[in-house]
């Protein structure tokens, strides 16, 4: 028999990754794509094709309980959310409803499915490293306690304690992944990885002159989503869910970030390229963020394979290929 995954999220970058590795494994992957004539369901087309794509919205729960009875999935991966920090500070409503309350919406999807066909469910929450917040210890693990600095993180706050509560309250197969950051080329442009590497691709090309950054003080434990996705799989594969930190266990500052970024371009000095805006400062900031993730490695085995030096090297040489290609198409 098939297994059978869905996933919320499935056009950003983890669930593009998720699916390619479900893929390889021989699932049967089905995607949630909100909205109507989304751009990125195309682009989904054309990129991963065996993804069966369902329509659905994590603010609609008939639509929700539609989607996983189509799917009939054993395991649900629920990625999707509004995750860009700042922006949860102009729309914070909006993110506590999606990025909250729609956990909750998959986890009574999933049980009203369980309860109504009788078929056991493996169900996977993106929790967030942004849920420690002010962090009371360092590193921070499993049992560190939550103090979330913006509304983004307050919302995975709800989800994660939510996904907690199904687990004890219905026996529920119920995991949470509270992933520290975690990048790749695919990253979205206004995360602050690909912001940087894209501006720097584009300096080395003479297609600008710098880039407009807020705080560069802040630390961050940033580790490549392609280690991650696989993380996420292996916690729906144990006999018993539980959480898991997901980290590489270094922290770096924007200004580490800066230094290995312009030095793939030759550029040892880059004062001059970085202007400080601060309309990108966080009207709360969260400082530093490093994971102690020995649980994972030890009970799921897993352990990230890209360094952040590799990490942020492949992202600039990406950028360039891309940006390369883009300045030589024909108008
Ligand atoms: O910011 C600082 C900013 O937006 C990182 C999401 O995936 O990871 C991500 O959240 C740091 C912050 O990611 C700019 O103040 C400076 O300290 O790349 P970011 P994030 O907020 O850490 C967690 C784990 C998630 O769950 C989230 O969904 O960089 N920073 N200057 C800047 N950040 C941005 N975006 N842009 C700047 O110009």
């Amino acid at each position: 028999m098939t297994t059978r995954a869905l996933i919320t999220g499935i056009t950003g970058q983890d669930g593009m990754y998720l699916a390619e590795l479900l893929h390889d494994k021989g699932y049967e992957v089905f995607g949630l794509v909100a909205g109507q004539n989304n751009p990125k369901a195309d682009l989904l087309a054309v990129s991963h094709p065996y993804v069966k794509v369902i329509s659905g919205n994590l603010l609609d729960l008939v639509s929700l309980i539609r989607a996983v009875a189509h799917a009939k999935p054993d395991e649900v991966y629920n990625l999707g959310a509004i995750s860009f920090v700042a922006y949860s500070w102009e729309n914070a409503r909006l993110t506590s409803d999606v990025t909250g309350g729609g956990v909750l919406n998959m986890l009574e999807a999933v049980r009203y499915f369980q309860d109504s066909s009788g078929h056991q469910v493996r169900f996977y929450q993106a929790s967030s490293s942004e849920m420690f917040g002010n962090a009371q210890e360092v590193p921070q693990r499993e049992s560190t306690l939550l103090w979330p600095r913006s509304p983004y993180g307050v919302a995975k706050v709800y989800g994660h304690y939510m996904t907690i509560n199904y687990r004890e309250s219905y026996g529920m197969h119920a995991s949470s992944g509270i992933l520290f950051n975690h990048e790749s080329p695919r990253r979205g442009v206004e995360f602050v990885t690909r912001k940087v590497t894209r501006a720097v691709a584009r300096i080395q090309l003479g297609l600008q002159t710098g880039v407009t950054l807020g705080n560069l003080d802040a630390k961050r434990d940033w580790g490549f989503a392609g280690d991650y996705v696989r993380a996420m799989w292996l916690m729906l594969q144990q006999d018993t869910a539980d959480d898991y930190v997901i980290s590489t266990g270094e922290t770096h500052s924007i200004r580490d970030l800066l230094d290995v970024a312009f030095d793939e371009i030759g550029i040892p000095d880059w004062d001059d390229k970085v202007t400080i805006d601060p309309t990108y400062v966080r009207p709360a900031e969260v400082d530093l963020l490093i994971g102690d993730s020995s649980k994972a490695r030890s009970v799921l085995g897993w352990e990230p394979t890209v360094t952040f030096d590799q990490l942020i090297r492949s992202m600039v040489q990406h950028d360039i290929a891309e940006q390369t290609a883009l300045s030589t198409q024909p108008q």
